[in-house]
C-alpha cells in the first residue's frame, strides 16, 4: 500500500469547481438523449452538484452559465447552495446563442450588436456582486467560417476594444477569465483560438485578466503541459476547464481518454505553482454526460483528478532534479513514469475515511437512493438543457 503520509495536507488543498450544465441534458447536433431525474432550474443542478461534495469532498463550488441558469434572486440561490453545503463559482457568459451574433459578439462590425454583448457581461458581473463570485470567465465562439469573410485585424481591434470596457466593470476582487478554443463552431478563424491570443489580449488589460485553459481546445498533439507551465511562468493561468477526448472538443470524462496527458498536466501544475494554496490556478470541469449518468459521471471526474495528483505529488522532486542535472534520460524518465504507475487508489479509499468520507464514493453514491428519488420527485416541467 503506498503511504500518502507525505502528500495528505496536499492531497486536502484540491477543489474542482463542477459546471452547473453538466447535469442538464446535453448531446451533439444528432442527438441529446434525455435523462430521466434531471434537473429543471438551477436549484435543483446545484442539489444535484452537491451530492458530488457530498461523497468525495472534493467539489465545493458549482460555476453558472447565464442565462441557462437565470433566477429571480441569485443571493437566494447562493443561500440554497449554501444550505447544501456548497457554494457558487465562476460566472460564465453566452454570447453563442442569440441570433444577433452570428456573425460575432463582442468582435461584431454592428455597434449595437458589441454594445449588447458587452452589456450582457455587465449583466453577469452584477450576478457576480450578488453570488460573490470571483472569477467572470469569458469564452467566445466569435470567428468565421470562410477565408475572407471578414478581417480578422479587425475583430481582434475591437475584441481589445470590447474586452477593455468589460474589464472596467469587473472588481477589485473579481478576475475576468479568458478562454480560448481551436475551433467550433467556427470553422475557418476563432477569434480566440489559442492561449497566445488570449494571453495576448488579457495582458493588454490587467492584472485581474486571465487565461482559462480548456483541455479540449486544442490541435491533436499539442503538449498542453507546455503550455500550462509557460502560462503559470507567465503568471496568467487563470483556471481550466477539464475534459478529456479523443478527437475534438468531445466533453468527455477528465482522464477517461488520457490520463497519462492528465497526469503531465497535473505535474507542471505542482511544479509551476498552480496547485492548492500556493497558487491561483482554478480546476473546474468543463464536460457533458451524453450518455452517462450525471452525478456518479461527475463524481468518477472529480475521483480522476484526485487520482492524478496523488500520483503527480508523489513525483521523487530530488532524485528527479538529480537526473536531470546528470543528464540521466533514462533515469529522469523512468522517476516519471514510477509516480505515474504507482496505483494510488487502494490508500486514497483509507484516506477518505480517514476523513470522515466513504471509501468508495461511486458505490456510496449509488447506495445512497437520491437516484431514484429524483427520477421520482422530478416529473413534469421542462428539463434543463443547453437551450441551444
Ligand atoms: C466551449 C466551452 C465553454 C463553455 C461551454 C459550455 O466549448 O468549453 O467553456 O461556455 O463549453
Ligand atoms: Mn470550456
Amino acid at each position: 500500500m503506498v503511504d500518502l503520509a507525505a502528500i495528505s495536507s496536499r492531497l486536502a488543498e484540491q477543489a474542482i469547481e463542477l459546471p452547473s450544465w453538466a447535469f442538464g441534458n446535453s448531446g451533439t447536433r444528432f442527438k441529446v438523449f434525455a435523462q430521466p431525474g434531471v434537473p429543471r432550474d438551477p436549484y435543483e443542478k446545484i442539489a444535484d452538484a452537491a451530492q458530488v461534495h457530498r461523497h468525495t469532498g472534493l467539489a465545493p463550488t458549482v460555476a453558472l452559465h447565464i442565462p441557462w441558469d437565470k433566477v429571480d434572486s441569485y443571493a437566494d440561490l447562493a443561500k440554497r447552495a449554501e444550505d447544501h453545503g456548497v457554494a457558487l463559482g465562476t460566472i460564465n457568459s453566452n454570447t453563442f446563442q442569440d441570433d444577433d451574433y452570428k456573425l460575432g459578439s463582442v468582435t461584431h462590425r454592428d455597434d449595437r450588436i458589441r454594445r449588447k454583448a458587452i452589456d450582457h457581461h455587465f449583466e453577469c458581473i452584477d450576478i457576480m456582486n450578488e453570488t460573490g463570485s470571483r472569477d467572470l470567465k469569458i469564452w467566445l465562439a466569435d470567428g468565421t467560417n470562410y477565408p475572407g469573410q471578414d478581417d480578422m485585424r479587425g475583430r481582434q481591434d475591437r475584441l481589445a476594444d470590447s474586452l477593455a470596457k468589460i474589464y472596467e466593470r469587473i472588481g477589485d476582487n473579481q478576475r475576468l477569465v479568458l478562454e480560448y478554443k481551436i475551433f467550433e463552431p467556427s470553422f475557418y478563424h476563432t477569434d480566440v483560438p489559442d492561449w497566445g491570443t488570449s494571453y495576448a489580449q488579457v495582458s493588454a488589460l490587467g492584472d485581474r485578466a486571465v487565461v482559462c485553459l480548456d483541455t479540449g481546445h486544442h490541435a491533436p498533439s499539442t503538449n498542453i503541459e507546455f503550455i500550462v507551465m509557460q502560462l503559470l511562468r507567465l503568471g496568467k493561468l487563470g483556471s481550466f476547464d477539464f475534459n478529456s477526448r479523443f478527437y475534438a472538443d468531445d466533453d468527455l470524462i477528465v482522464g477517461a481518454a488520457d490520463p497519462f496527458q492528465l497526469f503531465r498536466i497535473l505535474v507542471e501544475v505542482i511544479r509551476g505553482g498552480g496547485y492548492g494554496g500556493d497558487g491561483d490556478t482554478a480546476f473546474m470541469l468543463d464536460q457533458c454526460h451524453n450518455i452517462e449518468d450525471k452525478i456518479p459521471g461527475q463524481i468518477r471526474s472529480v475521483l480522476n483528478v484526485q487520482e492524478m495528483t496523488a500520483r503527480a505529488l508523489l513525483v521523487d522532486t530530488a532524485a528527479l532534479d538529480a537526473a536531470q542535472r546528470a543528464g540521466d534520460v533514462l533515469t529522469a524518465n523512468g522517476l516519471f513514469m514510477d509516480a505515474f504507475y504507482t496505483d494510488v487508489r487502494p490508500a486514497l479509499a483509507e484516506w477518505r475515511a480517514s476523513r470522515g468520507l466513504p471509501e468508495d464514493p461511486m458505490r456510496a453514491y449509488a447506495e445512497s437512493g437520491y437516484a431514484a428519488t429524483i427520477v421520482a420527485d422530478r416529473v413534469g416541467g421542462a428539463q434543463a438543457g443547453w437551450g441551444a
